[in-house]
């Protein structure tokens, strides 16, 4: 069915994203009988790991760990081959998902949603799509992603640039051939770290453009070791109830170290590190217990990871340059595999424009440093708005004109994360406000599904047309999710957790942290009959 033909259609609800969020989404309030039209504006089931096809792209949460685990079937039937799992795996894991669940036909394809709008004396939010469909819905679910618009800065001359331009986050289907080629990578987050070495194997020469150097320790990709996937599989219940009593709804598992830095002798501290450096990714941060309590405690693991860039690197001013000055974990730690290495290579480039930014692009490349680089191919590592950029950039509009853009201008405001006061049956999943990308985010989005749905289900039974957050509740939710990150480093730094990467955004801390606490908190509003949800 085109979604052409489905215009006028009225529904339940109406899903927006086929990722891993719209996909849980659909599947269970098509168990609960509701109708569901989806909207996806890929010609295909899988969010971010549909667009994000970059070479080296993999998640940085253990595979055992990054799935579903509504279906224990699923989980016991579906094999990972590695410890942490490239994109095309991940992928093929959301396609049989879509097979297995029969979910694809509750979606329209390569349909984005431009515009919502909700008629509060229907009660019903109408949905306008790019390709001229409008359907009708009691609920609208956004579920479309917390890294899925992609920024790229508004270089100077860009259009003049005449060669091919590529961003990690847009990559195309068919894949790239650098071969032979001059390739800039703009960006060193974990999109420009993982790719960065797969790019200088292929191109006959890669300069990367670095605005902030990153904290990456080496992910120790492996094969999954079959012995270890059964024996988690033997009692999956169990890994998946520890995984969600830990602050990011992941790594039970890690050797956790709950003594003190400062407690440590210089050798002490070394070896630990070593070991823990051994292990691989964000397991590095549980090498002590307060590497996250204040920047002394944080600097002893932060120079550990310079010592080693250090060593890595052979040119030292290429390591000078590559060695962060900030607190380590406060931007996202990025777990690579062979990116510091990749500087002594022949072939391989690093520009440093901290201290004056890229000048302009020109028809053979750019200017940076007073210096005119000439390139086949530029790829953008730059990012995405993140957390609120996939949501603002559809005109929606709530009671009384009320649209969600003008209400979020000093910044996002909800209850939960999941609810916005003015926009009654609009649910957010992984909004901002809660857990979010501070969490296993497949965890996350299951935990919100279940919670969306079981809110809609109760206000069916219950009569109730609408749900919506009251504005008291909302601003008391987002005073909780403020002190909660002032509480911590995170806001010492310019991450795009604070929607500092993007210009003019307001700076503001999204996630809620500690994925625990917002569960029991988000169970004690559902258990109070909706509690700061108004009802009629
Ligand atoms: P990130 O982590 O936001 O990284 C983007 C990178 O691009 C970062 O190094 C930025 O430097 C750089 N950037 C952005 N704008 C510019 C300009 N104008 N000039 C030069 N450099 C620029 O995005 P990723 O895609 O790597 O990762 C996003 C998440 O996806 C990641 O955390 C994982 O969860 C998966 P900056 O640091 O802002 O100075």
């Amino acid at each position: 069915m085109s979604d052409r033909d489905l215009s006028g259609r009225k529904v339940d609800a109406v899903v927006v994203g086929a990722g891993f969020g719209g996909m849980y989404m659909t599947h269970l309030l098509v168990q609960q009988g509701l109708s569901v039209q989806g909207f996806e504006r890929g010609d295909d089931v899988g969010g971010t790991w549909y667009w994000n096809r970059y070479p080296g792209c993999r998640c940085d949460v253990e595979s055992m760990e990054y799935s579903y685990k509504f279906s224990d079937e699923l989980q016991q039937e579906w094999e990972w081959s590695e410890r942490y799992s490239p994109q095309p795996e991940i992928l093929a894991y959301a396609n049989h998902v879509a097979d297995r669940f029969d979910l694809r036909r509750h979606f329209a394809f390569q349909a984005s949603v431009i515009s919502a709008t909700y008629d509060e004396v229907d009660k019903v939010w109408t949905v306008d799509t790019n390709t001229g469909t409008q359907v009708h819905a009691r609920y609208l679910i956004m579920a479309t992603g917390c890294l899925s618009a992609a920024n790229i800065p508004d270089f100077q001359g860009l259009t003049d640039f005449s060669g091919q331009t590529y961003h990690t986050g847009a990559w195309p289907k068919e894949g790239v051939d650098f071969t032979g080629q001059r390739v800039a990578v703009i960006g060193t987050g974990s999109s420009g770290i993982q790719s960065i070495p797969f790019i200088a194997e292929q191109a006959e020469h890669l300069t990367v453009f670095q605005r902030t150097p990153n904290f990456s320790v080496p992910a120790r990709n492996k094969p999954l070791d079959p012995k270890l996937a059964a024996s988690i599989k033997a009692d999956y219940g169990r890994f998946r109830a520890d995984a969600y009593q830990q602050p990011a709804a992941f790594g039970a598992h890690f050797p956790r170290r709950e003594d003190s830095v400062l407690g440590a002798s210089p050798e002490e501290r070394d070896a630990r590190f070593e070991e823990y450096w051994g292990h691989g990714g964000f397991m590095f941060l549980s090498a002590f217990g307060d590497i996250g309590a204040s920047p002394e405690t944080n600097k002893f693991a932060a120079d550990f990871v310079r010592k080693k860039i250090r060593e890595i690197v052979k040119d030292p001013k290429i390591a000078d340059i590559l060695c962060p000055d900030s607190i380590i974990g406060c931007k996202r730690l990025v777990a690579d595999s062979g990116y510091f290495e990749t500087y002594n290579r022949p072939n391989v480039e690093l520009v440093d424009v901290s201290s004056s930014p890229i000048e302009r692009f020109t028809d053979a490349g750019l200017n940076a440093n007073g210096t005119e680089f000439e390139f086949d191919a530029v790829v953008f590592a730059t990012g995405f708005d993140a957390m609120t950029g996939a949501l603002l950039q559809i005109e929606i509009e709530g009671r009384d004109g009320l649209s969600l853009k003008d209400k979020w201008s000093a910044g996002p405001r909800t209850f939960l994360g999941l609810a916005s006061a003015g926009f009654p049956n609009l649910f957010m999943m992984t909004g901002p406000g809660s857990p979010s990308v501070l969490a296993n985010m497949v965890t996350g989005i299951e935990q919100h599904a279940e919670y969306i749905a079981d809110a809609i289900s109760w206000a069916d039974e219950r009569g109730v047309s609408s749900l919506e957050a009251e504005l008291d509740a909302e601003n008391k939710w987002v005073e909780v999710v403020n002190m909660r990150s002032e509480a911590t480093l995170y806001p010492q730094c310019n991450s795009w957790y604070l929607g500092a990467n993007v210009p003019g955004k307001p700076r503001v801390f999204m996630p809620f942290i500690g994925f625990p606490d917002y569960v029991a908190m988000a169970d004690k509003v559902a258990a109070q009959g909706y509690e700061g949800f108004s009802k009629t």
